[in-house]
């Protein structure tokens, strides 16, 4: 996502950064390129033109700073206006104090509500909580199963309907309130039905399940590969029924990013999550600064810190970084960094966050299973073969293979990599080294 314009952007500034002194011409030739740039990611020709009005004048305006060059603070300003219009800041959704929080997730046909349903499902279990799915779809006659399947998959429980054609999405919901209650589940989503557009039938069914449901959150569910029209249809969608919050699916494929960047100052509702792919972790909350870093180039370092901390308790992560440093890393800490690592998701997923990364890895396959393996063979060494790899004899070598189901062969380039890794570490904790080789990141935008 946003691919096309982050090159368009990049090529742009990286014309200004070389400039020492920016005349009012050369400004005016940056905003028209970047104008450019943003029209072609689709992004709402209003908002576009709005845009770059506030940009011009921040620019203008602005003091020259001395440890800035022009073409820098250009950028800079560019960066924060770029968070401005994705909404400034993160607007999670808010829980309520008093449980079951109930979430109505609405949009048109094939938005991908039921999908998110899901993925909220997964994220709030993830956080410790007790969600509960119901399904309000009696449009299209295999909706209550599709949840219900998802459900399974992620060990979150669903209502439905027996007989979802003689039954009303009011009742339904009702009654799955109900269940939630006297289940003591912490938060209700409720999946309702779509149609091909915004139709009477639709507002009406929706505002009536509002009425009665009384949701914590409404959300608009919207498919960001249909750009412009999906920003549309929430703008006709808002006026009619208002929602608290919009998520944006399929943003992996749609590689410009209209509707990302124009739904929040159309509409005025912010955007809280993103769906990534089909898959039910494949959800991101969504940071306007983040967001905004990634477009101009610097890789989602912080969604990636964020899913580290997640992943990898504090205190763990210091004391490993303390064994870095002292160069007393073992087979013990690599199995469990390799289990944090697991955690954190889908690795390639994970890999596509890193600056610079998402486009050298871009096709190959990375293989979850051999990491399976490596955890088989580290499990079984002894705790003296784990500290100490350098006892790793051929008999013990063969003991090992042996016990982990996989072949000599298999141990011996565990081994030799694990020594390579060492090795490597011992290089990344040497400061002077570092960043030599790694991924480039551009000197700006800086934050805030
Ligand atoms: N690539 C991609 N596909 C998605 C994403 N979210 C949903 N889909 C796919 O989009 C299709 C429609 O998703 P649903 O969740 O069934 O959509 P819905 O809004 O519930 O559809 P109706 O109930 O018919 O209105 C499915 O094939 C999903 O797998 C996403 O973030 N990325
Ligand atoms: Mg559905």
């Amino acid at each position: 996502m946003f691919d096309r314009l982050t090159d368009r952007l990049d090529s742009v500034f990286r014309q200004l950064r070389g400039q020492g002194k920016i005349t009012e011409k050369a400004l005016d030739e940056s905003l028209r390129e970047i104008r450019r740039a943003l029209l072609e990611a689709d992004v709402n020709f209003k908002v576009a033109k709005a845009f770059l009005a506030r940009v011009r004048e921040a620019a203008v305006g602005q003091q020259v700073m001395k440890s800035l060059t022009p073409g820098q603070q250009v950028i800079k300003i560019v960066h924060s206006e770029l968070v401005q219009l994705l909404g400034a800041t993160a607007e999670p959704v808010r829980l309520s104090p008093h449980p079951p929080t109930v979430i109505l997730l609405v949009g048109l046909q094939g938005s991908g509500k039921t999908t998110m349903a899901a993925k909220l499902a997964l994220h709030f279990k993830s956080q410790g909580r007790l969600p509960f799915l119901v399904a309000a779809d009696t449009y299209r006659p295999a909706a209550v199963d599709q949840l219900r399947t998802l459900g399974a998959d992620i060990g979150v429980p669903v209502y439905g309907p027996e007989d979802a054609g003689s039954t009303n999405p009011v009742d339904i919901c009702r009654d799955g309130l109900e269940k939630g209650r006297v289940t003591n589940r912490s938060l209700v989503l409720l999946d309702t039905a779509g149609r091909l557009s915004i139709d009477e039938e639709m507002m009406a069914e929706l505002t009536q399940i509002k009425q009665h449901a009384a949701p914590h959150e409404t959300l608009f569910i919207a498919d960001a590969m249909l750009g412009q029209d999906a920003v549309e249809t929430a703008s006709r969608f808002h006026e009619q029924l208002p929602f608290d919050g919009i998520v944006l699916t399929k943003m992996d494929g749609d590689a410009r990013g209209g509707a990302a960047l124009s739904v929040r100052e159309v509409t005025g509702a912010p955007i809280k999550f993103i769906g990534t792919g089909e898959k039910v972790d494949a959800l991101e909350a969504f940071h306007p600064e983040r967001i905004a870093s990634r477009i101009l180039g610097m890789g989602d370092v912080m969604s990636l810190v964020e899913k580290a901390e997640a992943a990898f308790d504090k205190e763990q992560a210091q004391s490993m970084e303390e064994k870095l440093r002292k160069q007393r890393f073992t087979f013990d800490d690599f199995r469990s960094q390799l289990q944090a690592v697991r955690r954190m998701g889908p690795l390639d997923q994970i890999l596509g966050m890193i600056p610079g990364a998402g486009k050298a890895l871009a096709g190959q396959q990375v293989d979850e299973s051999a990491l399976g393996q490596v955890e088989a063979i580290i499990s079984s060494m002894t705790s003296d073969e784990r500290t100490r790899p350098q006892i790793l004899n051929g008999s013990r070598r063969r003991r090992i293979a042996k016990g982990s189901g996989t072949s000599v062969q298999d141990v011996n380039r565990l081994v030799k990599q694990f020594g390579a890794m060492q090795k490597m570490m011992k290089q990344m904790s040497k400061p002077s080294r570092r960043g030599r080789g790694g991924p480039k990141m551009p000197s700006l935008p800086v934050s805030g």
